[in-house]
């Protein structure tokens, strides 16, 4: 038994400066849907995910470290687009700008009929994020044929709103129709306005969310840790404080802690705990993956020392 994830994976240049001086940049991959898989794969829970890829250097290299990681890759080979990319600068504070080049590629031409590459993929949860619908209507039609093709199965799903790619009223809808069809719904706390604009905190947020259908929201609150809403019982979890390096990657982790314990069984208060310390191992490293955690990272609380 298997999540599967769907989305685009891209390749990720960046630098510990501003691109406008910096001479060296560091070849990475990312994409959300991709960097949960990883982090799920870490923490033990098997794994697939499905998108497109360019017929080129950056999609071997995604299809090499996603195989790599231990996730069980669906790719389909695009001739006609490249890889999407992304330049990420970071500043001594940690914090990051994002640069898009992806509009055409590969990854944003995900169709229905690509999610033929997941049969024979034991299906037993799936995971969506609100970015694949805001690349193209036909990514979108993926998601869509993908709760369709696997409707049976808990959905979980990731607003991760991106202003860059859509606005927020334009994306509006189309988030609360995927929370409608979701049973796990994440949001941080802004994106959680998108989906219920006249909450007053992330509490009357989730429950508001809640009523649109799904039994679990998480609120990510960074700094001030997290909220969980379970079947009407909150639970709240502080944050885990790290020296940030670069948050991009965080909610990714945070999110693959939590699906890692909810697939394996674990109960609500285990499913925060690792979902926190993971979203806090990521923000400790400058790749959107790389410092996602395995089981010992959690056990071994030193590694997230207080700084
Ligand atoms: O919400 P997060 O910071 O965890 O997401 C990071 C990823 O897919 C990153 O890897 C990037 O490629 C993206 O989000 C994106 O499309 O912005
Ligand atoms: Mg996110």
């Amino acid at each position: 038994m298997s999540v599967l994830t769907l989305g685009e994976a891209l390749g990720v240049l960046h630098t510990g400066e501003s691109i406008a001086h910096a001479s060296h940049l560091r070849i990475g991959t990312g994409g959300s849907e991709a960097n949960v898989a990883i982090g799920l794969a870490r923490l033990g829970a098997p794994v697939a995910w499905l998108g497109r890829t360019g017929d080129d250097g950056l999609g071997r290299r995604v299809v090499r470290e996603l195989r790599a990681e231990g996730v069980d890759v669906r790719a389909v080979v695009d001739p006609a687009a490249p890889t999407g990319l992304l330049l990420k600068e970071t500043d001594g504070a940690g914090r990051t700008e994002v640069v898009y080049h992806r509009r055409g590629s590969a990854g944003g031409r995900l169709a229905p009929e690509d999610l033929a590459a997941a049969d024979g993929v034991p299906v037993e949860h799936l995971h969506v994020t609100g970015i694949t619908p805001a690349l193209s209507a036909s990514a979108a039609a993926t998601v869509d044929a993908a709760l369709d093709r696997w409707s049976g199965v808990p959905v979980s799903f990731d607003v991760n709103h991106r202003s860059r790619l859509w606005s927020g009223e334009t994306a509006a809808p189309a988030y609360r129709a995927l929370a409608a069809r979701a049973d796990v719904v994440f949001a941080g706390f802004d994106e959680a306005l998108l989906l219920a604009p006249d909450a007053a905190d992330p509490e009357d947020a989730a429950r508001r969310i809640a009523a649109l259908g799904p039994a679990e929201v998480v609120v990510k609150l960074g700094e001030d840790g997290a909220l969980a809403l379970v079947d009407g019982e909150v639970l709240r979890m502080p944050a885990v404080p790290v020296r940030v390096v670069d948050t991009v990657g965080a909610g990714d982790a945070f999110v693959a802690g939590w699906l890692a314990e909810r697939v394996l069984g674990r109960p609500v208060e285990e499913r925060l705990r690792t979902a926190v310390r993971a979203g806090a191992a990521a923000c400790t490293h400058a790749g959107d993956w790389e410092g996602l955690p395995f089981r010992r990272d959690l056990e071994a609380p030193v590694a997230l020392e207080p700084v």
